[in-house]
C-alpha cells in the first residue's frame, strides 16, 4: 500500500541531506522554518537521533503535505465556497466565518500512522451550520472537500458531516492555524483520523455519492473512526 511516509519522497531527500550537515534549524527564519517543518514531517517518526525533534515550535505534531509547496492564503484573500447540491452557493471570507457560531472542542488528535498529540483544542464553526446555511438539496448524500495545494481532498458522508463535532476550524492550540497546519482553515474532523482533516480548506461540494479522498483513493478507510477502522492504529497500514 501507498502511505504517508512514502508520500514525501523530495523532502525526505533533502532532509537527508540536511541531517548530513548536523545543524538543524538554528538559524533559519520563520517563513522558511514553517517549510522546513513540513518537510522534516516525513522523517521525524524514523527518526532514530531525535534531531528532529529540536524544531522550534512543533510540538508534538508532525506537519503533513503531500503538495510540494503550498500557496499563502491571508485574511485578505482567502475564500473557502460551499456550492453543489445547495440552494445557496456561497463563499466565504475568513471574517465571515470568524463572526458564525463558534465551538471549541478538546480531543486528542490521532494521526493513522500512530503518532497522537493529547488534548488539542480546535475552534471553528460547524461544519453542519455552513450546510445548513446554504440549504443542503432533496437527493444529497455526501461533502466533498478541496483544498488550496490544488492536490489534496476529502470525503464525508452528509450523516457524517453533521455531527456536532465536526468543525471547520481557522484556530489550533487556541491560535490562528499556521500555513504549516494547513491554515487559515482547515477542516478538523474530531471522531476520525487526522488525514479526514483537510488542512488547507477551499471548497466543500454537496455530492449526490462519497467520492473518496486522497488517501482513501490509495487505500485508507473512507469512514475512518479513531478505534473502529484501518485495522485500528495496525503497523500494517504503511
Ligand atoms: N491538504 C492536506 N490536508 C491534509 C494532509 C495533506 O497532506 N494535505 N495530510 C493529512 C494527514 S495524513 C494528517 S495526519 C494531518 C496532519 O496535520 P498536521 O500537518 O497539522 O499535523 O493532515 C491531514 N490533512
Ligand atoms: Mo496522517
Amino acid at each position: 500500500m501507498v502511505s504517508e511516509r512514502q508520500g514525501r519522497p523530495v523532502g525526505r531527500r533533502l532532509v537527508l541531506g540536511m541531517l548530513g550537515l548536523g545543524a538543524v534549524g538554528v538559524a533559519v527564519g520563520a517563513p522558511l522554518q514553517d517549510s522546513l517543518n513540513g518537510v522534516f514531517a516525513g522523517v521525524r517518526e524514523k527518526d532514530p537521533t531525535g534531531i528532529t525533534g529540536l524544531l522550534p515550535g512543533s510540538g508534538d505534531f508532525r506537519f503533513y503535505s503531500v503538495a510540494p509547496s503550498v500557496p499563502q492564503r491571508t485574511a485578505a484573500d482567502y475564500r473557502l465556497t460551499v456550492d453543489g447540491l445547495v440552494a445557496r452557493p456561497t463563499a466565504y471570507t475568513l471574517a465571515d466565518l470568524q463572526g458564525l457560531p463558534r465551538t471549541r472542542m478538546v480531543k486528542d488528535v490521532q494521526c493513522v500512522t500512530g503518532w497522537r498529540v493529547p488534548r488539542t483544542p480546535f475552534t471553528g464553526v460547524r461544519l453542519s451550520h455552513l450546510l445548513d446555511a446554504a440549504g443542503v438539496k432533496p437527493g444529497a448524500k455526501a461533502v466533498r472537500f478541496t483544498c488550496f495545494d490544488g492536490v489534496y481532498t476529502e470525503s464525508l458522508t452528509l450523516d457524517q458531516a453533521r455531527r456536532p463535532d465536526m468543525l471547520v476550524a481557522y484556530a489550533m492550540d487556541d491560535r490562528p492555524v499556521t500555513h504549516a497546519h494547513g491554515g487559515p482553515v482547515r477542516l478538523y474532523a474530531a471522531p476520525m483520523y487526522f488525514y479526514k482533516s483537510a488542512k488547507w480548506l477551499s471548497g466543500i461540494t454537496v455530492t449526490d455519492r462519497v467520492q473518496p479522498g486522497y488517501w482513501e483513493e490509495r487505500g485508507y478507510d473512507v469512514d475512518a473512526w479513531v478505534g473502529r477502522s484501518n485495522g485500528r492504529d495496525d503497523a500494517s497500514i504503511d
